[in-house]
């Protein structure tokens, strides 16, 4: 092999070993110190090169990329302040587990720390955040530096890879010539494992260690599970597709144990006949929250999205085992006895081994509470015709086909989905940015989870987050991606009308420019700016059918403008209510 520059050769062989570790697309964004990088990234085989504008955006777009895929993705950027940009992003990937590795192009030493242009520290850019750190060094034609280089590399792509899962940072210095020169690079004298590594592999391959949970202490839990009728399955955000929903519904049967499955969790479009998606509801209504307090409680996944149903499993006194696949702990309260690390898939399958307790009297209390409450929701939404916040949560997700992606923004969009909008049949992955849970980088997390699966997908999102992100639409346009977006105008930060906040009398004058943050922005000029296709719906039927329109390809802005957001917070009230009193006086348990 030989190449046009040293620059060139050790960028080759820097990213053939990502390509070997695994990493399929790249995000790479413009600058001239980190050309031999972009351009290794759009010659090597195996690698999609994306080109994002915006760091801030690229970020989250590998975000998406690599939440979907569930593969390493590489992010590139220049010298200087472009790399700070994907912090968001880093945070949120160590935060949600998700794998990302992060190049940051360099000025070499001599130029460090003397005032040379777009030259800052780089070092440990991201602090803690990143799992991994290396300075790779500048390029030498060298053995010892080349294979020291694809080992590093490998490295830096196994850390990413393995749990916890998250960003690794590798900062990479550049002399010039930074543009490739006529002419090629000797490479005779250097030994074959440092101009191609191993082809096929990665020179150095880091093998995990096996993620099977301890067997003494699942076997403790199943004599636990084997005595105890009254178990509840909880199940929070997760992104794994990995059989995870089959492997639910298979212990939820071997149990008995209904599944509380949050709306980003995947057990819940597409889980068993066990689970339990408004929750939320139910448990508002206190006799039955009383009467159905557990004994048992397996958790999986993240928090719960609402507070209500948190509270009540941390306050049941029940005890309560979180099966965490990543080392990550969700027990803010610390009511756990036991956290069992390793893939939550297998210790479902080992804890339902010789159990067949099938869904009894216990499980089809909660079942019925599902239906109830799910009839008094349907039956509000047919008396009232209009698209309140709610109602557009629940009728994005009964517009979407089976297998089709749904990204929902933090806020009150995913607290919509998840207590309006119930399983419905039909198998959806349903993502959101659970792991610091910001309003940053919307649209690009969703065009990430777009572009990495080739399937129909929609965002729901706010409006502020919409404002937030809205560049990122600039890569939907650039990359060619489809996604549908839709947007709920509540013309500010509808959440801040559920807090204290909003009734202080300290700070009523201050409320709206400081929480409501109204901006009156025709979005139809957002949607022209970046070539959307533009709609404004206002029944729900044709939010529906331009969800439909929208999923046949392209780009699709969908804005719906919602009620005033103090009167969303009497809606959500009234409707919750109403659910709730479905469940009357019994008949339970
Ligand atoms: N900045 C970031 C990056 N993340 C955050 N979560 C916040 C600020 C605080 N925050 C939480 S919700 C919210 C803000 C600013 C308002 C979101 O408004 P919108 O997206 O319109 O959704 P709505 O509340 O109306 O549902």
């Amino acid at each position: 092999m030989s190449d046009a520059t040293l620059n060139q050769l050790w960028a080759r062989a820097l990213v053939e070993e990502l390509v070997r570790g695994g990493v399929r697309h790249a995000v790479v964004c413009p600058g001239s110190r980190s050309s031999p990088l972009a351009l290794a990234c759009a010659r090597m085989d195996g690698l999609r090169a994306w080109s994002v504008i915006d760091e801030r955006s690229a970020g989250f777009f590998a975000l998406g990329l690599a939440k979907q895929s569930r593969m390493p993705v590489v992010l590139v950027a220049t010298s200087g302040t472009a790399g700070a940009h994907f912090y968001p992003a880093v945070i949120e990937a160590a935060m949600s587990q998700v794998p990302l590795v992060v190049l940051t192009a360099d000025r070499p030493l001599e130029l460090q720390g003397w005032g040379a242009a777009q030259t800052v520290p780089q070092a440990r850019f991201y602090g803690d955040f990143a799992r991994y750190y290396a300075d790779v060094g500048l390029p030498e034609a060298d053995d010892a530096a080349l294979v020291h280089l694809r080992a590093t590399v490998a490295r830096a792509v196994g850390v990413a890879s393995r749990a916890p899962r998250g960003a690794v940072q590798l900062n990479v210095p550049f002399r010039e010539p930074l543009a490739p020169t006529p002419g090629s690079f000797d490479t005779k004298h250097l030994s074959s494992l440092a101009r191609e590594g191993r082809p096929g592999a990665p020179l150095t391959h880091i093998v995990p260690p096996a993620r099977q949970p301890d067997a003494k202490v699942l076997e403790e839990i199943r004599a636990r599970i084997a005595a105890t009728e009254r178990g509840v399955i909880v199940c929070g955000p997760r992104d794994e597709n990995d059989g995870f929903a089959e492997a639910i519904a298979s212990l939820a049967e071997a149990t008995g144990y209904p599944v509380l499955a949050e709306a980003a969790s995947q057990a819940r479009y597409g889980g068993g006949p066990a689970t339990v998606s408004l929750y939320d509801a139910m448990l508002r209504h206190e006799p039955f929250a009383r009467a159905h307090r557990p004994e048992l409680v397996l958790r999986f996944g993240g928090g719960l999205t609402p507070k209500g149903p948190q509270a009540w499993i941390d306050g049941s006194g029940a005890e309560i085992v979180v099966f965490s696949d990543e080392g990550g702990l969700f027990d803010p309260v610390h009511r756990a006895s036991r956290v069992v690390e390793g893939s939550a898939v297998a210790a479902c399958e080992a804890l339902g081994q010789g159990l067949s307790r099938g869904l009894g009297p216990w499980a089809r209390s909660f079942l019925w509470a599902e239906q109830w409450t799910r009839a008094a929701l349907e039956s509000a939404f047919s008396e009232e015709p209009s698209l309140t916040e709610m109602r557009i949560a629940h009728d994005v997700v009964a517009a979407m086909p089976d297998g089709a992606n749904l990204f929902v923004s933090s806020s009150m969009p995913i607290r919509d989905v998840d207590a309006f909008a119930p399983s419905m049949g039909r198998g959806l992955r349903v993502l959101a940015n659970r792991g610091a849970n910001g309003i940053d980088g919307i649209i690009s997390s969703a065009l990430g989870v777009a572009a990495a699966s080739g399937r129909p997908t929609v965002l729901l999102t706010g409006d502020l987050a919409f404002l937030h992100d809205v560049g990122g639409l600039l890569t939907a346009r650039r990359g060619g991606v489809p996604l549908t977006v839709v947007v709920v105008n509540n013309d500010g930060g509808g959440i801040f009308s559920f807090l204290p906040i909003a009734q202080a009398e300290g700070a009523k004058s201050h409320y709206e420019p400081l929480w409501g943050t109204p901006h009156g922005v025709d979005l139809s000029h957002a949607a022209a700016l970046y070539q959307a296709r533009f709609r404004r719906p206002d029944s729900p039927a044709s939010l529906r059918s331009a969800v439909a329109e929208g999923l046949k390809g392209g780009v699709h802005l969908i804005e719906v403008k919602v009620a005033e957001r103090a009167r969303n917070v009497d809606l959500h009230r009234q409707l919750f209510a109403r659910m709730a009193a479905a469940l009357g006086e019994g008949p339970w348990l």
